[in-house]
This record gives C-alpha cells, structure tokens and sequence, in this order.
C-alpha cells in the first residue's frame, strides 16, 4: 500500500464539500454527495474494476479474479452529517479502496487467484441525516429495509431518496456483488483507543439503540393577543420533553444510557404565533436493551402527565430499533493476529455508534475495527485522526482483508 497515495487521496477527498472549520457538509444524495461518488467512480475505473450501483444507489468496485466466485466486500460511507467531520465513513472507504489495491497488486504478481474475489463499497446513506432511518444502504442490500419503501422516504424538503438519487445520476439498476464476508475500518468517534494508547480496536458488539418520533399538538394563537390560561403552547411542552429525554439518564449508572433529541421541526415557526405543533426526534442507547426499555417505559408515563397537565396531544411512534449484534469470534481472533503480526495492540471494543458493519453482520461474517479518534469527538468539524494512525489501519484493514479472501472466515 502507497502510504503517500493514500494520504493524497484521502486529503484530496476532504476538499470536496469543505465547510469553513476542516470539516465537509456532504449530506446523502446531495451535489457534494455526488461528487464524492464521482471520484469513487473514477478510482475504480482507473483502477480496472468494473463499476456497480444497485436499486439505492450503493456502489461497487468490483475486483473479478476467479469468474463466479463469490466477494468479500470492505468499504464504508462518503456520506457525512451536516457541517461534520471529514473522517467519519470517508476514512474507511478510501482505507479499502487502497487496501484492494494492494491486494490487487499482489493477487497480480502471484500469478494465482485466492478463492474469493474482493470489492470494495461505498454504501448510501449511512448517517441518516437527510433521509431517515441511518444505515439505509446497507441495510437495504442485506434485508433488512425495503427498498422501495426507502426510496419513498422523503426529507424535510419533501424530495425522496429516487428523486435525490436520480438527480445525482446514482439510483442503479445492478444487483451488487454475492458476497461472503465484509470488513470495515472506522474512526472510533469515542476516547478509549486514545486513553489507552491503542492503535486499533476489535468491535466485538454494538449497543441497542432506538429512536423515538414524537409530535406534540398544541393550537396555534396570537403570541399578543391570547391569554395565558388560553394556550396550548406545543413549544413549551416539547421543551419540557427535551429535558427529560436528557435527564431520563440520570436514573441510570453513569454513562450506562446515552440519549439526546437531535431535530426539531417547528410549526408555523412565526415570531407572532403560539406553536401549535413541535417534531422531535429522540436518540437512545445503552450496552443494556433492559435501560432502553426501562427509559422509554418512564418517558412514556411522564410525556403522558405532561399532556393532560398542558391540555395537548403528544404521539410517539418507536423507530429505528437496533438489537444488540455481536461480531463472530472467529473475525475478532483473524484480526487480533493480523495485529500482533505487525507488532499492533489491540483491544476489543463496543460501538456505540451504528455502522454499515452492523447490518451486514446480519448477511454474512464481518469484521469491524477502529482507529483512534482525538479526544473522541466526531459529526462536528472538530473530529480529527492522524495520518499515522490512519495508515495503520489501512494496513491491518489490508491485512484482514487479504485472509478473508484467503477464506479465512469461510
Ligand atoms: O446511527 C449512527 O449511529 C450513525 O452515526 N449513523
Ligand atoms: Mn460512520
Ligand atoms: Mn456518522
């Protein structure tokens, strides 16, 4: 692997959509979105593999040794969240487009084929922030959504993921490679790796997540005019809501349950006009999917009190419900000696995040590793990874990935 190749695309890649702070708005599908995808497209064909993009626009370099064999796959996310970080996703999607090369390379020279064939992709829609659920792509090809149904999916504007991919030039008609196994590499987006002074992390499990959409109905009234006992404010109930999406979590160890509303939409949103309906979307998470349930069950109770006490409706609909996953032993033990075989700590780690990595674990065996992030941060334009440890993990992703078409997990 070109360690200088590698660093030039990635930086490369970081201009394209480029916000003021080091960090890229490049929400899924849109213009900035495309052009990313445009130079993954480019990658591929100067590399010599043939170009695929299926029925949500997820796209595929795919690297045909042995005709039909069936792929690994390694890859990850161009998409970002808006105003974020230029690391998260991205990292892993240049990491296995150098990986395969190398590999290529390899496969080139040895005059033999290894028993599968690799690809690499670049999933759609990975974070979620546009078009909801996250994980869309990936969890399209290993079926987990409906297709159709996703491309109905509308965003605030009200375009839907067919329209925004068919306006990029991205909605494809190919049915993507028959995989056999995937293997991702991600910023860790925590502050373990770097506490502990840990190049690389083993995801042996995600955390159960779900989502709560709540819409809070009030009447909307002269902000002037109307008198207070007349109102039925949706804004001051929803900001009662908030709080106690946050401070649900103080009933809990510390740190055992993350939650946060993350959007709010606001209607009519005037100066001058009591609100009369607030959508929120609440975010919870925990290693125990018995605090989930326990910390809904009691939002549940107390977003109900608080709409008798305001005189207002409140719906909430559970989405998005991610089970624990566990990572097959096997891939974890593969990685922890393609580690120790380049002198490499590693430790194994929960994500707390989602990833790509999660839904197709569900499909096929896979393999998810970390890098470290500085102090831990990320979907802010303040994530930041070095390039020393980036090239560490475009190593061990290059390792990992040269055993899994070995067969290694077969
Ligand atoms: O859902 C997630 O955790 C990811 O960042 N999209
Ligand atoms: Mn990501
Ligand atoms: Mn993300």
């Amino acid at each position: 692997m070109s360690a200088t190749a590698f660093l030039q695309d990635f930086h490369h890649v970081a201009t394209i959509g480029a916000t003021a702070h080091n960090g890229v708005e490049r929400q899924a599908a849109t213009a900035e979105d495309g052009r990313t995808r445009d130079w993954f497209a480019a990658f591929v064909h100067d590399a010599g593999w043939q170009l695929q993009v299926d029925g949500i626009g997820n796209m595929f370099g795919l690297l045909e040794w042995t005709p039909g064999a069936p792929y690994i796959l390694i890859g990850s996310h161009l998409d970002s969240q808006p105003l974020a970080g230029r690391f998260d996703g991205a990292y892993g999607v240049i990491a296995a487009l150098h990986a395969a090369k190398a590999i290529d390379a390899e496969v080139a020279g040895s005059g033999t084929a290894p028993r599968y064939n690799l690809a690499v992709v670049n999933w759609f829609n990975e974070e979620g922030s546009r078009f909801a659920p996250s994980i869309m792509g990936s969890s399209v090809f290993a079926g987990l959504f409906e297709r159709e149904q996703m491309l109905d999916v509308r965003d605030l504007a009200g375009t839907s993921v067919r329209e925004a991919l068919g306006s990029i030039g991205y909605l494809g008609a190919d049915t993507g490679p028959e995989v056999a196994g995937y293997a991702e590499i991600h910023i860790e987006q925590g502050r373990i790796l770097e506490r502990e002074g840990i190049p690389i992390g083993l995801v042996d499990s995600s955390w159960y997540t779900q989502k709560l959409d709540i819409e809070v109905l009030g009447e909307q009234s002269h902000t002037g005019a109307t008198a207070m006992a007349d109102r039925h404010d949706a804004l001051v109930a929803a900001a009662k809501i908030i709080l106690m999406v946050h401070d649900v979590t103080k009933d809990f160890a510390e740190e055992a349950l993350v939650s946060s509303v993350g959007q709010l939409t606001l209607e009519p949103n005037s100066p001058i006009v009591v609100a009369r309906r607030v959508h929120l979307v609440a975010d919870l998470r925990s290693g125990d999917p018995e605090i989930v349930r326990a910390a809904r069950a009691k939002l549940l109770q107390d977003i109900d009190a608080l709409a008798k006490e305001h005189d207002i409706k409140v719906n909430v609909k559970d989405f998005d419900i991610r089970p624990i996953r566990r990572f097959p032993e096997a891939g974890l033990e593969l990685s922890e000696k393609v580690a120790a075989n380049r002198g490499l700590t590693s430790r194994r780690i929960q994500t707390m995040a989602g990833h790509d990595s999660v839904a197709m674990n569900t499909m096929v065996p896979s393999v998810m590793l970390f890098i470290p992030s500085v102090d831990g941060v990320s979907h802010c334009e303040r994530e930041f990874s070095t390039d020393g440890d980036m090239l560490t993990g475009v190593d061990m992703l290059t390792g990992v990935a040269r055993e899994l078409v070995a067969g290694a997990l077969a």
